[in-house]
């Protein structure tokens, strides 16, 4: 992992403004400047991993804390029983673009199914 910071820590950091949903000790989401769904919440975890792989192996603990941060968005947009998807893009062909592991929370809508 290189050390440059992301975006997403100066988001933390709140040197860039960011509407926020929920916040932890170790966890913080917020709306997807560019939302693919109606509802579109991007779930970090503070501490950087590079991706799902590298958190995975690096912090299962905080991993778990992503997943659970992911529920309590759903909760609070009210999707919890419609229904939602939780997506990870890791790395070139998925198209990631920041390199501070994000899962993306989708919903509000019924969403297209996957592929290309
Ligand atoms: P990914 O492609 O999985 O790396 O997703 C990165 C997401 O980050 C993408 O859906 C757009 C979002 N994004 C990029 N820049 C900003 C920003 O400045 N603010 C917010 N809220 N979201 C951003």
């Amino acid at each position: 992992m290189s050390d440059a910071e992301t975006l997403f820590e100066r988001i933390i950091a709140g040197e860039i403004p960011s509407e926020k949903v929920y916040e932890d000790e170790t966890t913080y989401a917020f709306r997807d400047i560019a939302p693919q769904a109606r509802v579109h919440v991007l779930v970090v975890p503070k501490k950087r991993y590079r991706n799902l792989a590298e958190l995975a192996s690096g912090d299962p603990q905080l991993l778990a804390d992503v997943a659970s941060t992911a529920r309590k968005v759903a909760e609070i947009e009210g999707i919890a029983e419609s229904g939602y998807r939780v997506v990870f893009n890791t790395d070139g062909d998925a198209g990631q673009t920041v390199f501070h592991v994000h899962a993306h929370v989708l919903g509000g809508e019924q969403l297209g199914h996957f592929g290309r």
